[in-house]
């Protein structure tokens, strides 16, 4: 088989639909699958790149809840955002599907019955957590404790978010249900269990013939294998997901990660339907590459639950290689869609419009391949203004307006070559497999550097030929000079296509460049001589500072809106018995004169209306309230607290203020007007 037939399916994680995506998701997952199908379709290779959403499980469950919406309302309407959001962006899936297609739930029943008949599930009556007040068995997310690893006090039943421990609900120390936040009980049910740790040997075979999977992948199976698998049950007693194929399981449904991964098996044949293709060539060639790219919190799906399943349902390949990455951090802190701590990507584009190629360009720079990695406002700001417009922009914009200047914009003939040009072509000449030995390995970051190492070869050779000062001499030389600078020019349209997707076919726009085959990249003939090309445009634009201050704004008020809204009311104190209430004397009063003090920023002096004559209280409220609208007021005061001397004034009382949760303060008043002197009780 020749390279250029070479088949592959590569998958990107089938996300949630509970929920809009950010640059979390994109730079862990669909920026690099895009990438590597990009380059892969460039290279002539047969690639199905297939991707969804996944729409069981109790995620989609909770937050159906909590909006008050049915789970298919949910996943219905985050389907076509995420879609959208997808689109936008240039992830370029030859389908986009969603795992509660009827087609979908049909093939993962199919899979599961083949499994049941080859004998591969062992059917268990245990001990399950479940909510009385609720009346619902509590699997993974329903259910939060303890994590027994790191002691995170709001681990999933599934899963810590802290430490990325795989769990069972059994585990968690002191649980509780997040439906009623009631203490479960235990009750027993049947459901239905992979016997991983029979399968262990062969799993173990499996996950050691490929070593050369990323270290933090490799590292992670590992770490499983070493613990020892256990059973894992493929059922769940819900009623939001794909029914068991079996008699009598009503209220019984496929577990969430039993069927997502078959999801990718699904969508492959409904494209493959859709486009005239056989979709075993793609999942049951073993010449076929299979290549799944996920975040880290899925590598045991991907590298051990799901290949097992494979392996036991017996007809299909299993997965090549599983390039994990790491978590994109954002400003220092871990993304958090529930405190709203995150750049979405449809408010993204609102403020950016056109610009998806610098955050496709930024968050590639700093992509998470083997360690969390943290992207701020002010990086994407420099990635934007020190290297695209700077080098790629600059570099192209110089070449295509000097050929206009010079040559009415024909792509002038080369002449004699210096030792210079042979030597800036022959570093040419090896870009395009230095990239994409870099993108082969999964080192985006790398591949990256490499594209914008193209520009700067440009730069530098405009620089050292000085085109612009050799013309009076020497016309002829600068045909030479603006020959060779364009043709890296066409060059970077066509490998920096898998990176800067819009930018690329801007500028192949531009220069008349009609294909992005990367084996005709490197050499120096892919714009032939007297090619008109196009004005410059402008491939990007400078960022300015307000612009990247706004966004930094914009995150801090959204983190403080959401610490106001997760704040807890202070703990009550402890009871009194009514004699101890008894003793306090509270009272109405009329607010005859207020200022303020001149050495306080906090402190009012009130003059008040007791009913028995007038009394002075100061109190701390000058941030709230102006003296002058004070004045006229009826407010509720303490009458008999002992007097006190603040700031050489003595005050005789204190006004009762409510607290809201941001702090801010709001007066106690009688709902009508009452008489000065009136009791409280
Ligand atoms: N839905 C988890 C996630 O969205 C899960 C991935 C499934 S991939 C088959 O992170
Ligand atoms: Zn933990």
């Amino acid at each position: 088989m020749t390279e250029t037939q070479q088949k592959y399916t590569v998958t990107a994680a089938l996300i949630y639909a509970n929920g809009p995506i950010h640059i979390g998701h994109l730079a862990g997952c669909y920026i690099p699958a895009d990438i590597y199908v990009r380059y892969l379709r460039s290279k002539g290779a047969d690639v199905a790149f297939i991707s969804g959403t996944d729409e069981h499980g109790v995620p989609i469950t909770v937050k159906a809840r909590k909006e008050g919406k049915t789970p298919q309302q949910v996943v219905d309407f985050y389907y076509e955002q995420i879609k959208k959001s997808f689109t936008d962006f240039g992830i370029s899936f030859d389908i986009y599907s969603r795992t509660s297609n009827q087609s979908h739930h049909k093939v993962s029943q199919e899979i599961f019955t083949t499994m049941y008949n080859k004998g591969y599930f062992d059917e268990e009556v245990s001990e399950q957590y479940f909510d009385e007040v609720a009346q619902q068995f509590l699997a993974d997310r329903y259910i939060v404790g303890e994590c027994p690893t790191c002691a995170n006090p709001n681990a999933y039943g599934d899963q810590c978010e802290k430490c990325g421990s795989t769990l069972s609900p059994t585990e968690l120390k002191n649980p509780r249900s997040t439906l009623s936040g009631s203490k479960p009980v235990m009750k027993s049910t049947k459901n239905w269990y992979l016997p991983l740790d029979r399968m262990q040997p062969e799993i173990e075979k499996y996950v050691n013939s490929h070593k050369e999977w990323k270290t933090n992948v490799f590292g992670q199976c590992q770490s499983w294998l070493k613990d020892g698998l256990r059973p894992r049950a493929m059922t769940r007693d819900l009623d939001w997901g794909i029914s068991v194929p079996l008699p009598d399981t009503d209220g019984k449904v496929l577990y969430v990660w039993f069927d997502a991964p078959i999801g990718y098996i699904t969508f492959t044949q409904e494209w493959a339907a859709q486009n005239g293709k056989n979709w075993e060539d793609y999942w049951k060639n073993e010449d076929t590459k299979l290549v799944h790219f996920i975040g880290k919190d899925n590598i045991v799906f991907h590298c051990i639950i799901f290949p097992a399943m494979l392996m036991a349902e017996g007809s299909y390949i299993l997965p090549d290689n599983v390039p994990a990455q790491e978590f994109m951090n954002l400003e220092g802190d871990k993304i958090s869609t529930s405190r709203n701590w995150a750049v979405w990507l449809h408010e993204y584009l609102e403020e950016f419009p056109n610009k998806q190629d610098v955050l496709r360009y930024a968050l590639s720079a700093n992509m998470p391949e083997s360690k969390d990695n943290d992207f701020t406002w002010k990086d994407f700001q420099t990635k934007n203004n020190s290297e695209l417009v700077a080098i790629y922009g600059n570099f192209v914009n110089r070449a295509v307006v000097l050929t206009h200047k010079f040559f009415e914009g024909k792509v002038p003939a080369r002449g004699e070559l210096t030792d210079y040009d042979k030597e800036t072509l022959a570093t040419l000449a090896e870009f395009p497999s230095k990239i994409g030995d870099s993108v082969e390995n999964y080192r985006f970051r790398e591949a990256l550097a490499n594209m914008m190492d193209l520009a700067r070869l440009g730069n530098k050779y405009l620089a050292e030929t000085e085109p612009w000062k050799v013309i009076k001499e020497d016309p002829a030389r600068v045909e030479t000079i603006m020959n060779i600078a364009l043709q890296i020019a066409a060059n970077l349209a066509i490998l920096s296509e898998p990176f800067l997707p819009f930018t690329s076919e801007k500028l192949r726009t531009q220069l008349g460049v009609s294909s992005v085959t990367w084996s005709e990249a490197g050499g120096a003939d892919l714009l032939a001589t007297g090619t008109q090309i196009g004005e410059a445009s402008l491939l990007f634009e400078k960022i300015e500072d307000d612009v990247i201050e706004k966004q930094v704004k914009k995150l801090q008020e959204s983190k403080r809106l959401n610490e106001l809204e997760n704040m807890k009311v202070p703990a009550l104190k402890e009871n009194i018995q009514f004699d101890d209430f008894a003793k306090l004397d509270i009272r109405i009063g009329t607010i005859l004169e207020a200022e303020k003090l001149p050495k306080s920023d906090k402190l009012l002096k009130f003059l008040i209306d007791d009913g028995f004559e007038k009394r002075t209280i100061l109190s701390g409220i000058a941030k709230h309230y102006s003296p002058e609208e004070m004045i006229g007021k009826q407010v509720t005061f303490i009458a008999n607290l002992a007097p006190r001397k603040i700031m050489g004034i003595e005050s005789n009382g204190m006004i009762l203020m409510a607290e809201d949760r941001d702090g801010s303060l709001a007066l106690l008043q009688p709902n009508k007007k009452v008489w000065n002197g009136g009791t409280v009780s």
